[in-house]
């Protein structure tokens, strides 16, 4: 591959309803478009930075820093890309600023896969036709307010339900809607809200038949988090402190977790996720996918690395009318019944459809590489 071109973009695109976590109120979702071009062709990569470092250190801004100053120049110093692979590796001396390194290294994988006429799904070595999917759902200020919710989503077909919490909206909101729904699969996101000393919530929620409990303590923590699940039935899964595949090496060692969700920004690239699939997959761990509010952009990225076959649990990657009324891709991502058909159209096997990217579009910069290489 050879790179005629980066464009940068920075997109604003406002969420159907606000989505409350632990960490905070989001309404407008802020983030970065990449494109590569080469050969006429463009890879589309998102990087699924916010405005704000709430979820982690990186922002819209850091990442433009990032991807402007170092990692585009360093793609374009190298001669010559055979394997988005070697992208990966090349970006390894920086250190983090993961979902600035994975947006770029994502464009790449989608341009590799056209180039050789592949879906990215098939690119990346998955084997799935069809993907299991749920619905996160913020903070409710009631319980009400929570089940009307779940009971909207229930009535398009989604049969799992991920619930936000925090101290006080945590017990009583799963146990109602464990109650008003007997059927469905549950499971609980703390975002980092609590400490060892909140045992007891967990002791709680292991009588809800939950699923998991998804970082529950601090986003850097390894070592509390197997003191907690020494104590407890539910799995814990691990979000925010899995940045690697020594990480996860790491966690899955000392029994910090049992489940863990990959989300491609936050492991630094497709590369990275299929090396901690393969570890998680000869060691039993189960994986799902994980989730930024994305564009559909980076939805496709996520549809993708879920046919990878460790990726047993339902990711939170719900059709682009859970976010959107109008995505930047068509067709949109639909979920029928909570499945998703995976697209075999070469890429990320949707058309990103440029007039809705420039719609949503802030602020863009070309970046051209060299004109003639040695
Ligand atoms: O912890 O999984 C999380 C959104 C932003 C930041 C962190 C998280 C989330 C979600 C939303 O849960 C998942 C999605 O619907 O994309
Ligand atoms: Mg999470």
């Amino acid at each position: 591959m050879e790179i005629n071109k980066v464009v940068l973009r920075h997109m604003e695109m406002t969420l159907k309803t606000p989505f409350q976590t632990s960490f905070g109120t989001l309404s407008a979702r802020q983030f970065l478009i990449v494109e590569v071009h080469s050969a006429g062709q463009i890879g589309y990569g998102e990087c699924v930075v916010s405005g704000r470092p709430l979820y982690n250190e990186e922002t819209v801004k850091t990442a433009w820093h990032l991807l402007e100053d170092f990692l585009i120049p360093m793609l374009y110093e190298k001669e010559y890309i055979e394997h988005p692979d070697e992208v990966s590796q090349l970006f390894s001396v920086i250190r983090r600023n993961n979902m600035a390194k994975s947006a770029l290294e994502g464009a790449i994988w989608d341009l590799y896969a056209k180039q050789n006429n592949l879906s990215l799904a098939k690119a990346l070595g998955g084997t799935k036709s069809e993907i299991q999917v749920g619905v996160s759902i913020g903070i409710k200020e009631t319980l009400d307010d929570l089940l009307r919710e779940v009971d909207g989503f229930v009535n398009e077909g989604y049969k799992r339900m991920k619930i936000k919490i925090k101290p006080g909206k945590d017990v009583d909101m799963i146990a109602g809607v464990r109650h008003h729904f007997p059927g469905i699969k549950i499971m609980a996101d703390a975002n980092s809200a609590y400490s060892l000393k909140d045992v007891d919530v967990f002791k709680a929620l292991d009588e809800l038949d939950l699923m998991m409990v998804e970082q529950p303590l601090a986003y850097d923590d390894i070592i509390d988090h197997a003191k907690l699940q020494s104590q407890i039935i539910t799995p814990v899964c691990l979000d925010e402190s899995i940045h690697s595949l020594e990480d996860a090496r790491k966690a899955v060692e000392l029994g910090s977790c049992k489940i863990i969700n990959i989300k491609i920004g936050r492991v630094g690239g497709l590369t990275e996720s299929v090396k901690i699939h393969d570890y998680c997959q000869s060691k039993g761990i189960p994986l799902w996918c994980g989730g930024m509010n994305e564009s559909g952009v980076g939805r496709a990225h996520n549809i993708a690395v879920t046919t990878l076959p460790n990726f047993v649990l339902p990711g939170d990657t719900a059709g682009s009318s859970r976010y959107w009324n109008e995505d930047v891709i068509l067709p949109e991502v639909t979920a029928l019944n909570g499945v998703i058909q995976v697209s075999d159209i070469p890429g990320i096997g949707y058309e990103v459809v440029p007039a809705l990217l420039d719609k949503y579009t802030l602020e863009k910069k070309e970046i051209p590489g060299l004109v003639e290489k040695v």
